[in-house]
């Protein structure tokens, strides 16, 4: 009896360090899957891509940020290899140093979550962490209330990107991609 009550612990152990193993190598792999997809375009499936699909390609971005945490838009196309501009304007009425909007836009296969983690403890540098400021293509100002802010940069590779907000808390909702064809 007590053998058989180790053997099922053993087992249960066993069972749990297997899916910890697993869920590891899963996400590697998914890892991988966003570089290549990055490389090959064609190839990603994301749940955005009907969508993206019907999208004409604009790349001369507006886009307006408010006090509840929202961008106007999560997603637009551009064109690989052509310069693009962002103009991002803060329409809440919010302090700044309160609800503080900007525009960051991360390389590919950057890890979102790990990078707002990081914002953090970036007040002074504007919520963008030098630690991994590596990992930006570009990103515009902190902006307050009616204040605006334009960038322009080129994304060289076809691929899909992730822009955030890095001021604190933000990110959850005001997230979204760039498709560039
Ligand atoms: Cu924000």
């Amino acid at each position: 009896m007590k053998y058989t009550f180790y053997s099922i612990l053993a087992i249960t152990i066993l069972l749990w360090a297997c899916n910890g193993d697993k869920s590891t190598r899963g996400s590697t792999a998914d890892t991988g899957r966003l570089a290549k997809a990055t490389s090959k375009p064609t190839a990603l499936a994301t749940p955005n891509n009907s969508a993206i699909q019907s999208m004409s390609i604009n790349n001369e971005i507006e886009i307006t940020a408010n006090d509840r945490m929202q961008y106007s838009d999560t997603l637009f196309k551009v064109r690989a290899g052509k310069r693009v501009t962002v103009k991002l304007t803060n329409i809440g009425k919010m302090p700044k140093n309160s609800m503080g909007h900007n525009f960051t836009l991360l390389k590919s296969g950057t890890d979102v979550g790990e990078f707002a983690n990081e914002a953090l403890a970036a007040r002074d540098q504007d919520y963008i962490p030098p630690a991994m400021e590596k990992a930006v293509i570009a990103h515009t100002k902190l902006v307050g209330p009616g204040e605006s802010d334009q960038i322009s940069f080129t994304i060289k590779e076809k691929g899909f990107y992730d822009f955030l907000c890095t001021f604190p808390g933000h990110y959850g909702s005001m997230r979204g991609k760039i498709a560039a064809e």
